[in-house]
């Protein structure tokens, strides 16, 4: 929506710092930046419709986890090849000293945002689809209890995106999101 409004000096000092601060990311970096937007802006997207500010919309929300999903798991990871560090990174070392963890979080992500995509027909919590999901997730001795036998897997690893799916949309959003926030939290610089 900026892009269309002429640029005036004045103008671009409303503009994010961030959106500055990363001007002259190349290759590799650039890339992953580039990727990471947009599931930034798939989220900005479908928030709305989460929190009840806009319209339900599922076509919407299941297109953005879509896009989600399709840029983590393998394709998040391989933008972040060993000694990919080049300033303006927010990489923390941490991405390549703890890799299987990094990976899982990828991982993770690409479960959830397909649960998400799967989940988005189900409308939000409030919409009344509760008890059903709920019956679903907890329900008899297979499906989600299954992931018991891997032992100290955290619920959203032990979860397929089909079980997410019977949540509320809005459930497998913040399941998702919360996958984002843990991935920072350990591997991005704090701005
Ligand atoms: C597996 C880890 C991981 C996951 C999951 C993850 N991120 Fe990131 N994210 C990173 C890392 C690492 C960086 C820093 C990349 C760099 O600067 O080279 C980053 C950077 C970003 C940035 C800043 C981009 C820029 O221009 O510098 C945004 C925005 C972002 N992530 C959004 C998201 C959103 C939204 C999600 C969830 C849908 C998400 N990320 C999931 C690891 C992750
Ligand atoms: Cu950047």
């Amino acid at each position: 929506m900026f892009r269309k409004t002429p640029l005036t000096g004045l103008a671009l000092v409303g503009l994010t710092a961030a959106a500055f601060a990363h001007t002259g990311a190349t290759g590799v970096v650039k890339e992953r930046m580039d990727a990471m937007k947009t599931m930034q802006d798939a989220i900005k997207t479908i928030k709305p419709m989460m929190t009840g500010d806009a319209p339900y919309d599922a076509s919407t929300v299941r297109s953005a986890a879509e896009k989600i999903a399709a840029l983590s798991g393998d394709d998040l990871t391989r933008h972040y090849p060993e000694g990919s560090t080049d300033h303006p990174t927010e990489a923390l070392p941490a991405v390549w000293t703890d890799w299987d963890r990094f990976e899982t979080l990828a991982a993770q992500l690409e479960t959830t945002a397909l649960g998400l995509a799967i989940a988005a027909d189900n409308g939000l919590h409030g919409a009344g689809h509760m008890m059903e999901s709920g019956a679903g997730m907890m329900g008899g001795g297979s499906g989600m209890m299954g992931g018991n036998m891997m032992g100290g897997a955290q619920p959203a690893q032990m979860m397929t995106a089909d079980h997410i799916g019977q949540m509320p949309a809005d459930g497998a959003f913040a399941m998702m999101t919360r996958t984002c926030s843990a991935c920072h939290d350990q591997f991005r610089k704090d701005d």
